[in-house]
């Protein structure tokens, strides 16, 4: 199938499918470790790269290419590498491009996991990382130093829905000689593709909106180019970090209705801010889609919709919080994100407690922030469990 010319509803449908024996429209699932060769100078010739076939999953597998060229026709990048988690995604651009004495300029507000494994792993083989507030471009151009490796943002940022905007940012990092690497697991690619904007390295945890039915962890990177794709190809044959064949077929198949769910995330989601953001328990909502989101315009020019992620903090702070997510509940209590169902989670002590609560003030995460991931359910059952709930809040 011919996926050049066609709608992205339509790419999310038939991008990656090939042929196959027997004719199939979904790519079989190759559960398989290895492949035979015909004989030895063939399984010498496959390993010196003289004659293209597989050999080995960890290396190649068509399942989990069909998984790839899917992601990265979705993303308009060069190729694509699926890994085993959103967070192996990470460390593998990490040990890939990075090496001791490296700078690192990071997003400040950031899934926390990503901050420790600068901070505390990265940090041992001598590469520096500075947090900084990214969606402030002049902290950007004041962090960068002569050895600055990367700038690596999330956009909008977990959980506080922060957005940095790409395209500038792509500007710094390029006259700088580094690379931008952005973190697009908050919107997809059907609502924001990084690389139109300049990105060199985007990556997913595909756990959440690519796969979109909660039943996997897996990641992604997708790169503009092929030399970056060698570099992280090698480390990852190498580090391990791969994906199965049986996680690339879920993924994939999740991927079919990605543009439709992401409608249908941004449509329930702009009720949920509004209804939110008039409600007189309500102190503040972070929603891309709302008039009151500081970087508003920035989002109005780098996304498609606004997804479906929001963040607020109740009138009565963690106390009211907590009544709010002990008593939904159609919405459940629940870290990840992204799947068809509503899931509410306290980033204070869940998701963000292990950054420590400096870091989190700094980044702007309060101790009463919830966190919100609006499904695709009825919006009206959405709305009516969270005013069920706000109710047993008495102030
Ligand atoms: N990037 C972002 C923006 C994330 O939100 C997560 C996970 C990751 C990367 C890591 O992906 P994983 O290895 O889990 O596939 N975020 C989670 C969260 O907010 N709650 O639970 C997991």
């Amino acid at each position: 199938m011919l996926t050049k010319n066609i709608h992205f509803d339509s790419k999310c449908v038939h991008s990656g499918v090939g042929e196959y024996e027997h004719g199939p429209v979904v790519p079989p699932i190759y559960q398989t470790s290895t492949f035979k060769f015909v004989n030895t100078d063939q399984g010498a010739r496959l390993f010196k790269g003289e004659e293209d076939g597989y050999i080995y999953t960890r290396m190649r597998n068509p399942t989990i290419e069909a998984l790839e060229n899917a992601v990265a026709e979705l993303e308009e990048g060069h190729k694509a590498l699926a890994c085993s988690s959103g967070m192996a995604a990470i460390n593998t651009i990490f040990t890939s491009l990075l090496e001791k004495g490296n700078h690192v300029v990071c997003s400040e507000s950031l899934y926390g996991p990503t901050r420790l494994l600068l901070e505390t792993i990265f940090n041992k083989f001598g590469i520096e990382t500075s947090f900084v507030n990214t969606s402030n471009l002049t902290e950007i151009e004041d962090a960068v130093k002569s050895n600055t490796k990367l700038i690596y943002i999330e956009t909008p940022g977990n959980p506080t829905l922060a957005i940095t905007d790409i395209e500038q940012t792509a500007k710094i990092a390029h006259s700088s000689k580094s690379l931008l690497v952005v973190d697009n697991t908050f919107m997809s690619p059907a609502l924001q593709q990084p690389i139109k904007f300049g990105a060199d390295v985007v990556l997913h945890s595909m756990t959440k909106f690519l796969n979109g039915h909660a039943d996997v962890i897996a990641g992604v990177i997708v790169v503009k180019n092929e030399e970056l794709y060698s570099i992280i190809r090698k480390t990852l044959n190498q580090t391990g970090g791969v994906i199965d064949p049986f996680n690339s077929f879920l993924v994939h198949r999740g991927l079919k209705t990605l543009s439709l769910r992401m409608q249908r995330h941004s449509q329930n989601a702009q009720v949920v801010a509004e209804f939110l953001e008039n409600h007189s328990k309500v102190k503040w909502v972070s929603y891309p889609g709302l008039k009151s989101h500081p970087q508003y315009d920035v989002a109005q020019k780098q996304h498609y919709g606004s997804g479906g992620m929001i963040s607020f903090e109740l009138k009565g702070g963690i106390e009211a919080g907590k009544t709010l997510m002990n008593n939904v509940k159609l919405c459940q209590l629940a870290v990840s994100l992204g799947g068809v169902e509503s899931l509410i989670q306290h980033p204070a002590s869940m998701t963000h407690f292990s950054l420590g609560k400096e870091n989190r003030e700094k980044a702007g995460i309060t101790d009463g922030l919830v966190r919100l991931s609006v499904g695709i359910e009825n919006v009206n059952d959405i709305i009516n469990d969270l005013e069920q709930s706000l109710k047993k809040i008495s102030f």
